[in-house]
């Protein structure tokens, strides 16, 4: 079982995260509801699993990213700057000019931290299984982690994606699916049927866990428990998670995929976030 000081720790950092998207999301439009579902998970990656080196973002041994849901640009940013790849507040600064290294969907060409371009869903897993062929065959140590959203398992190309891992043993390839029941416009099960979700991707021979989203103790205990890269199968994280988690106004609503916060719910939203923490591990 994880340590309930680590867990905290992460808890705590999550809860940052959270407070920076809710101000970034004050002064702009950004997808907030797939930001706050994944929050949990990206902090984890970002600041417990990754292998990485901040100074070298290019260096030949680290982890790869992929941000297959590339809309979630915000809480990929906030999470690596956690980490020291930017200031906090240059994100501020260049989202309110013309975003910078930053953007609504992370791209590759201002920014040396990310390392493929998303945002048209359904291209990061199938780039981030090719990279993972290519550091296989390298016999290099390095995972690839991938996060997916569960509207974007609506594309095609993500099965292909998910047949190409498994054929090629793909054993360094960990994704993590932010299974929030919910798309652009409403709930998956309406518009594009995914469920059995986890049993699809065991059909496809996939090694997978199945968690809730939000809880740090699981997350990091998957974490901890994943196979090494020589493993013979791709591994999918399927974390069941809430849009808009710990807000109670953008919970499971999809008018709050995407959209800027007014002065009276940014604070109410950052309040809510903020007790339910200190319910739980106090003020300090
Ligand atoms: C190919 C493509 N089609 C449509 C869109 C528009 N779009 C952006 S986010 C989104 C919903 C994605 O849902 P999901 O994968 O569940 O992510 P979540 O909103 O839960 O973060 C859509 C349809 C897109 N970015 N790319």
């Amino acid at each position: 079982m994880a340590d309930q000081q680590l867990v905290k720790k992460l808890e705590k950092a999550s809860l940052d995260t959270k407070l920076r998207l809710l101000d970034l999301c004050h002064q702009t439009v950004i997808h907030i509801g797939g930001d706050l579902s994944v929050c949990d998970m990206m902090t984890a990656i970002w600041q417990y699993a990754i292998h990485y080196d901040v100074k070298n973002p290019r260096w030949e041994g680290r982890d790869r990213f992929v941000l297959s849901k590339g809309h979630a640009a915000a809480v990929t940013s906030f999470s690596q700057a956690a980490i020291g790849c930017y200031q906090v507040e240059d994100i501020y600064k260049e989202y309110a000019t013309d975003f910078g290294r930053f953007g609504m969907h992370s791209c590759n060409l201002a920014n040396p931290y990310v390392d493929v371009s998303t945002g048209s869903l359904g291209h990061g897993l199938p780039v981030a299984a090719g990279m993972a062929a290519a550091l296989k065959r390298k016999k290099s140590a390095s995972r690839v982690y991938c996060v997916v959203g569960d509207g974007e398992c609506g594309e095609g190309s993500m099965w292909e994606a998910a047949l190409f891992a498994h054929h090629y043993k793909l054993g360094n390839l960990v994704v993590f699916a932010d299974r929030n029941g919910l798309s652009f416009d409403g709930p998956t099960e309406q518009y594009m049927a995914l469920e059995p979700f986890a049993d699809k991707w065991r059909s496809f021979g996939w090694n997978v866990l199945e968690i809730d989203g939000h809880d740090m103790g699981q997350i990091i205990d998957t974490i901890d428990a994943l196979p090494g890269v020589d493993f013979d199968r791709p591994t999918i994280v399927v974390g069941r998670t809430v849009k808009g988690h710990g807000v109670s106004f953008m919970e499971n609503n999809v008018s709050w995929h995407a959209g800027c916060v007014k002065e009276d719910d940014w604070k109410r939203a950052k309040a809510e976030l903020t007790e339910a923490y200190e319910r739980k591990w106090g003020a300090n």
